[in-house]
């Protein structure tokens, strides 16, 4: 074990002691990469933090859009990540007039090129690397397989399209359901990537605990790019609010010396099965066997048919003869 990590075990060990038991990261926060009130260094600037578009710093929250049509904000570190394992915590706000109608939402972004506007929630399309999107307006016009607000997760190496229209779910490693919006306490998202494995986890429900949203094995990211919060709102709206946002640098899993993930591309082993294939109606979906039944069943029909109508045809001539003669 390295003396360093020796050092911080030992004295996380004494602040759990300490702190009733209560797990405090502080210590391990890498402050280059986290925002925290109060949000302003000595200047007019964030240390370490870039912001663009509709963003507004007040004393309490980074509003990165406000709750009215066509807006678009972004937040992005300035120092590019050279931890290996981390746990990315955010706490947020969305919140709105709407009661039924509301959106877009906003995204949190591992990416290598901060500060580049585009059509995915205020940032570009076919990026490189992680983003977390909490999609709370559901684009998709058929039948949804889950309801909205919904965070799911997408690796791209900078070849894949976010397709809104289909709220992004045929490019998704996974996502689960999460009613963050409109709630009088915080709301609170940790993506920890720790390992290959990426875990995201809420605590939306005034538990101050964690609730695991999902977890993917085999995400294979590299070190060096941007943290970043992005949100938009279109015809609907709502308030999309940052309160702070804190890295935590982790130990490595079975303390292994970790390889130069520098300059790997961002890969993932798993996806979900898109969901829009299952739904679509196959044109050839009847088989062989039941297209022969059915067409066996119509000549009986025929057959059918056609002997009541000679049997009707018969009687009716008799009916006619009896009555001539
Ligand atoms: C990028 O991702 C796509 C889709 O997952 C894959 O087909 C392609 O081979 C990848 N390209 C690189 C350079 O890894
Ligand atoms: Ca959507």
């Amino acid at each position: 074990m390295h003396l360093r990590s020796f050092t911080a075990s030992l004295f996380s060990f004494i602040l759990i002691n300490l702190s009733n038991a209560q797990w405090n990261t502080k210590d391990f926060m890498k402050r280059e990469h986290s925002l925290i009130k109060p949000y302003y260094g000595s200047g007019i600037d964030i240390p370490f933090w870039q912001f663009t578009g509709n963003t507004i710093v007040t004393p309490n929250h980074i509003r990165l859009t406000d709750d009215s049509q066509s807006k678009r904000g972004a937040l992005w570190n300035s120092v590019p990540v050279s931890v290996r394992h981390w746990d990315l915590q955010v706490q947020f706000k969305v919140h709105g007039k709407g009661k039924d109608l509301f959106g877009d939402g906003f995204a949190i972004w591992y990416a290598k090129e901060p500060m580049v506007d585009g059509t995915i929630f205020g940032s570009k399309d076919y990026f490189q690397g992680l983003a977390i999107i909490l999609d709370t307006y559901s684009n998709h016009n058929g039948p949804h397989n889950h309801q909205h607000p919904y965070i799911s997760a997408m690796i791209n190496n900078g070849s894949l399209h976010y397709d809104h229209d289909r709220d992004g779910t045929h490019t998704q490693l996974a996502g689960c359901e999460a009613k963050f919006r409109n709630m009088d306490y915080d709301t609170h998202l940790s993506v920890k990537y720790e390992g290959d494995v990426l875990t995201v986890s809420t605590d939306i429900e005034n538990k101050a605990a964690w609730k695991e949203c999902f977890q993917v094995k085999g995400v294979k990211l590299p070190t060096g790019y941007f943290v970043g919060l992005t949100a938009t709102t279109g015809d609907l709206s709502d308030n999309h609010d940052i309160m702070s946002v804190r890295l935590f640098e982790l130990d490595s899993p079975n303390n292994q010396i970790d390889e130069d993930r520098s300059n790997i591309v961002p890969s993932a082993t798993f996806f979900e099965p898109p969901r829009d294939h299952i739904e679509d109606p196959k044109p050839s979906s009847l088989s062989g066997i039941k297209i022969f039944l059915l067409m066996l069943l119509g000549s009986i029909a025929v057959v059918a048919c056609v002997v009541i109508g000679i049997m009707f045809y018969q009687k009716h001539q008799e009916k006619s003869r009896k009555r001539f003669y």
